[in-house]
């Protein structure tokens, strides 16, 4: 299955590469392939997808005096049991810190740790004259996209000067500026007025958060992106006035990307405040504390985000993994919900959540892996090597099982170095059967049989999405 159709075929792997898609049972050159092979996989009955890429994950980010909880070698093997064979994860530069040691910073975390391959974005967390002519030389690092926050004052908060300087920046040199669009500094204010009122109960994390704080900073950072004539990727959309603006945009040809996550098209609001248990009360709700939050079902934002899935206003689904575990983490906001680490682990479930979708009708099989693997590629400079099942690529490669079945929960398929699953209970209509990274079988049934270290560090090439 690809991007653009589905056909019966043989793959034919020659170490790390794609050699060859041939019609079933064919010769090739004269020779019988399957009886000349070292190995065959039969995969009849299954679906042969190009592997998963989750352009958008924080290992061991460093958040509200904690840091997310999986690790570069716990993370990425959670990934492969999840049909995902290439990671992009954020390097960061906080403020005060040089882009480069930023940088450095994150190699040193990864290298040798990964069980697939790996990319950077950076964070610009301080974008000053420094840092802006650091950031000239990240595509020769193979880091062509950068992240900025209209969110988090005090942290990794740019204001507008600096945002528009740094999409200067990223116009001159064809990187893809990453926005985190919410308008920090007035949902500051907010949180603040509700603490006072003493809620402070994880749910009025969502309240504080409203979509009109989504809206606003997605019209402005498309403005200001335009006004740049620089290129502009949303980062985690969740608010349905957030794709209306992506879509107006994109309805006049602007250069303006959107991803949603399966948190965003799944859970909602009203799911948060309904969530207690013995164990945690109404504190429950911070299992599913992230940013942007989770949205209300009543006002149909989920809905709205399988619609621009259809309608390619969303262009892809990444998952923002940043786990935490309930126990000594998302408990430091047990007394207010500002202090609650932000984030959900979904890694290991992209594929097979996103599979839902086609289970329901919600897309077709083709545009699954569009989503979750040909679009990424492209998006990121990485189409070509990954993202396709064709001669010359990485041979990373998932055969799915859409007759098999997976349970999530903490107890079940779960890898993620979490105490809890945002996912508890999901009963999945299909299963990643093997996982395939360069050529190597690195998942068989739920075995992992890769290694810490099979990963390699991805150098990608400026966005082949842009018009
Ligand atoms: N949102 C999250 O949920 N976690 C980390 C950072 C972010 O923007
Ligand atoms: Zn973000
Ligand atoms: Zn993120």
């Amino acid at each position: 299955v690809s991007a653009t159709g589905r056909a019966p075929a043989d793959v034919l792997i020659d170490g790390e590469t794609i050699r060859a898609v041939l019609e079933p049972g064919s010769n090739l050159l004269g020779t019988d392939v399957a009886a000349s092979v070292d190995r065959v996989i039969d995969a009849s009955g299954r679906y042969v997808i190009p592997g998963g890429i989750d352009a958008h994950t924080h290992m061991e980010l460093p958040f509200g005096g904690t840091a997310a909880s999986d690790t570069f070698e716990t993370g990425t093997r959670a990934a492969a049991h999840g049909g995902t064979t290439s990671i992009i994860d954020f390097a960061v530069q906080t403020y005060g810190q040089r882009v480069q040691d930023g940088l450095a910073a994150w190699h040193q975390k990864a290298a040798g740790n990964c069980a697939i391959d790996y990319g950077f974005h950076q964070i610009v967390g301080g974008v000053d004259d420094d840092s802006l002519a650091a950031m000239r030389a990240l595509p020769d690092e193979g880091v062509s996209s950068f992240k900025l926050f209209m969110a988090y004052p005090g942290v990794f908060y740019s204001d507008d000067a600096q945002i528009l300087k740094a999409m200067q920046v990223a116009r001159d040199t064809g990187m893809l500026t990453m926005m985190h669009a919410e308008n920090g500094p007035a949902i500051d204010v907010l949180a603040q007025q509700l603490v006072d009122q003493g809620k402070t109960d994880p749910y009025y994390h969502g309240i504080a958060r409203a979509w009109e704080m989504e809206e606003e900073a997605t019209h402005r950072a498309i403005m200001l992106a335009k006004v740049t004539d620089a290129p502009l990727y949303v980062v985690h959309v969740s608010a349905k006035q957030a794709v209306e603006q992506l879509a107006t945009a994109r309805d006049k040809g602007w250069n303006v990307f959107g991803e949603t996550c399966p948190q965003y098209l799944y859970l909602s609001l009203e799911d948060q405040l309904g969530a207690k248990s013995d164990e945690w009360g109404a504190f429950e709700g911070a299992k599913w504390v992230c940013s942007t939050p989770l949205r209300a079902r009543a006002d149909g934002h989920q809905h709205a985000m399988w619609q621009a899935l259809r309608t390619n206003d969303l262009q892809m689904v990444s998952t923002d993994h940043c786990p935490f575990c309930m126990k000594d983490q998302k408990e430091l906001g047990l007394a207010d919900f500002r202090k609650i680490p932000n984030g959900i682990g979904s890694i290991e479930h992209r594929m097979d959540l996103m599979y839902q979708g086609v289970v329901t009708g919600e897309i077709t099989l083709e545009r699954w892996v569009e989503l979750t693997s040909t679009t990424p590629a492209r998006m990121f400079g990485l189409y070509g090597r990954k993202g396709v099942i064709q001669p010359g690529a990485d041979a990373d490669i998932v055969v799915y099982d859409p007759n098999g079945h997976t349970s999530i929960g903490v107890d079940k398929a779960h890898h993620m170095n979490m105490d809890y699953s945002a996912w508890e209970g999901y009963e999945i209509d299909g299963h990643v059967d093997t996982v395939l990274s360069r050529g190597k079988v690195i998942v068989d049934g739920d075995e992992y049989l890769g290694a810490k270290g099979d990963g390699r560090f991805l150098k990608r090439g400026l966005s082949q999405y842009l018009l």
